[in-house]
C-alpha cells in the first residue's frame, strides 16, 4: 500500500433535463480548482462528476421537446461534456446513473445492506410529490397550491412504498457532525443542518411503484418497485469507485475527502446520505462543502426573469481562464454571489486585461530586451497564505493573495524603473529584471489550479525569455 495522501472529490450528479447553466459551472469549476490544488501538493486525486438520469424530470423534458428520451438524453450529455471540456474540468470519471453495468450493481448492493440492517420496511403512504424536487413536500411548502420553487402543482400520491428508517439515525448523524468527523463547511450550513436534526428526522420513502415511475433501478426482490431517485443518486459516490462490483478504486479512495454541493441539496447529503452509510456500516465522507447560489442582478437566475447567463456564451467571448477567474475570485464560496454581463466585463478588463495580462507583457518585454536567455527559476514552496486559504476551500481568498503579489510586482517595476537603470547601471538593472521574472514565475505557478492555461503560458514565457502574445485582449 502506498502512503501517498489521497484526495477524492465529488460534485453533485446533475439532472440532464436541461443544459447546464452558470450555477452548475460554478460547482464544477470550484471543484476542479480544489482537485488541481491537491494534485499540485503531490496528492493522489480522484475527481468524480456525472448525471442523475433515473428521473421523471428527464422523461417529461424529452416529451416537451418532442424527442425520444434516449435521443434527448444523448444531446444533453454531449452538452455537459463539452461545457466541462471548455471549462478545463479535469474529472477522472463521469458517472451516469442509467449505466446498468457500472452504477446499478453498487446501488443494489447498498440497498441490500440497508435491508440486512433492518432499516427498510413497507408502508402505505399518502402525500404530495413534487417532480421538480424529486421529493415529497408538504401542504405548508405550497404557495397558492403550487410548489413555489418549480411553479407547479404537486402530484397527490397514495401508494405502497419501501421506507428507510432515517429517524433511527438522527442522533448518530448529529454526533458525527458535532464532532466534525463529518465536517460541514461553512458553519452557517452546519448550524442549519443541526437545527433540522434537532427537530428529528422522519423516515423517508425510498421507492416508488414501477407503475408511477417509468425509470429507476428495480428494488432487489420486488420487481414491482423502483428505487427512489435520491437513494439511487447518492449511492453514485461509491458505485463510481466500484462498490459492489470491483473495489480497487473504492479501497484506494473511499471515504471521500469532500462532497461539493450547492445549498439546495444539503439535507440529502448531510442527513440522508450519512444515515444510509451508517446503516450499511460504511465510513462517512470527511467533509461536505456547501456553496451558495449564483444570482444575476440580485435575482435568482431564472428563465422567466430572462436573466440566465449561459456559460458557453461567456466562454466564447472571454475564454476558459477568464470564466474560471471570475467564478473563483468574484463569487464567495460560502455565500450567494452575483454576476451580470456588465460586472463580468468590468472585472475582466480591470484585473485580467490590465492587471495580470499587462504585467506579464511588461515583465517579459523587459526580459526579452535585456536578459540574454531564459531561465528556469528555482522552485520555492507555496506561501502559507495561499495554502491555508485553499486548505479551507477559500479559493477566492487564495486568488486575492495571488493578485496582491501581482499588484506588488507591478509597483516594483514602477518604483525601481529597471528600464532606466539598465542604461546607468546595467548590472543592477538586469539583476532586477531577472528578479522580476523569478517573481512572475512564482505567480504563474500559484495560478496553476485556477488558470491552468495561463499558468503554462507564463511559465513557458519565462523559460523561453519571450514575451507571449496578448493573454487577455481588452474588451470594449
Ligand atoms: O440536485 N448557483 O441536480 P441539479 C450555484 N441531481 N449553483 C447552482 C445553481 C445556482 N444558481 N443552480 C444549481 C440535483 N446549482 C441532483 C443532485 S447528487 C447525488 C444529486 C448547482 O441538476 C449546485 O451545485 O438540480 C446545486 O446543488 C446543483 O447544481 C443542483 O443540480
Amino acid at each position: 500500500m502506498s502512503d501517498k495522501k489521497t484526495f477524492y472529490l465529488t460534485t453533485p450528479i446533475f439532472y440532464p433535463n436541461a443544459s447546464l447553466h452558470l450555477g452548475h459551472a460554478y460547482t464544477t469549476t470550484l471543484s476542479d480548482i480544489l482537485v488541481r490544488y491537491h494534485k499540485l501538493m503531490g496528492e493522489t486525486t480522484y475527481f468524480l462528476t456525472g448525471s442523475d438520469e433515473n428521473t421523471q424530470k428527464l422523461v417529461q423534458a424529452a416529451k416537451v421537446a418532442g424527442q425520444d428520451a434516449s435521443v434527448f438524453l444523448d444531446g444533453i450529455i454531449t452538452n455537459f461534456r463539452s461545457l466541462f471540456a471548455e471549462l478545463d474540468i479535469s474529472y477522472d470519471q463521469f458517472i451516469r446513473t442509467s449505466d446498468e453495468e457500472l452504477h446499478w450493481p453498487g446501488a443494489i448492493a447498498l440497498w441490500k445492506k440497508l435491508v440486512e440492517a433492518g432499516d427498510i420496511y413497507k408502508k402505505g403512504y399518502e402525500g404530495l410529490y413534487c417532480v421538480g424536487h424529486e421529493a415529497f413536500i408538504t401542504e405548508k411548502d405550497l404557495v397558492g397550491g403550487k410548489c413555489p420553487d418549480h411553479n407547479s402543482v404537486p402530484e397527490h400520491i397514495k401508494e405502497e412504498n419501501y421506507f428507510f428508517k432515517l429517524s433511527r439515525y438522527t442522533q448518530a448523524v448529529k454526533e458525527k457532525i458535532e464532532s466534525k468527523e463529518l465536517y460541514i463547511v461553512p458553519e452557517t450550513r452546519e448550524r442549519e443542518i443541526l437545527s433540522l436534526l434537532n427537530e428529528g428526522l422522519e423516515d423517508v420513502s425510498f421507492s416508488r411503484p414501477k407503475t408511477a415511475s417509468s425509470v429507476g433501478i428495480p428494488v432487489p426482490g420486488d420487481e414491482s418497485q423502483v428505487m427512489y431517485v435520491w437513494c439511487d443518486a447518492l449511492s453514485n459516490y461509491i458505485t463510481a469507485l466500484g462498490y459492489g462490483r470491483d473495489d480497487t478504486l473504492y479501497k484506494e479512495f473511499w471515504p471521500a475527502q469532500v462532497h461539493v454541493i450547492g445549498k439546495d441539496i444539503l439535507r440529502f447529503h448531510a442527513a440522508i446520505w450519512p444515515a444510509m452509510l451508517l446503516s450499511a456500516q460504511i465510513p462517512l465522507p470527511k467533509s461536505i462543502l456547501v456553496h451558495g447560489f449564483i444570482t444575476s442582478g440580485g435575482k435568482k437566475m431564472s428563465k422567466t426573469l430572462g436573466n440566465i447567463i449561459d456559460p458557453q456564451e461567456l466562454l466564447e467571448e472571454y475564454g476558459t481562464d477568464a470564466v474560471r477567474y471570475f467564478l473563483a475570485r468574484h463569487i464567495t464560496p460560502f455565500e450567494d454571489g452575483d454576476i451580470t454581463r456588465e460586472s463580468f466585463k468590468e472585472i475582466y478588463n480591470a484585473n485580467l486585461a490590465n492587471g495580470l495580462g499587462n504585467l506579464v507583457a511588461r515583465v517579459m518585454q523587459l526580459a526579452e530586451t535585456h536578459l540574454e536567455k531564459g531561465t528556469r527559476p528555482e522552485v520555492v514552496g507555496f506561501p502559507p497564505e495561499y495554502t491555508q486559504a485553499l486548505d479551507n476551500f477559500e479559493v477566492n481568498r487564495a486568488l486575492d493573495f495571488v493578485f496582491l503579489r501581482i499588484k506588488a510586482l507591478d509597483q516594483t517595476i514602477t518604483q525601481t524603473e529597471p528600464f532606466k537603470l539598465v542604461q546607468t547601471d546595467p548590472e543592477r538593472g538586469t539583476q532586477i529584471i531577472f528578479e522580476l521574472t523569478q517573481e512572475l514565475y512564482a505567480i504563474g505557478r500559484m495560478l496553476n489550479p485556477f488558470l491552468p492555461q495561463m499558468c503554462e503560458k507564463i511559465k513557458a514565457a519565462v523559460i523561453a525569455n519571450k514575451k507571449p502574445e496578448t493573454l487577455f485582449p481588452r474588451k470594449e
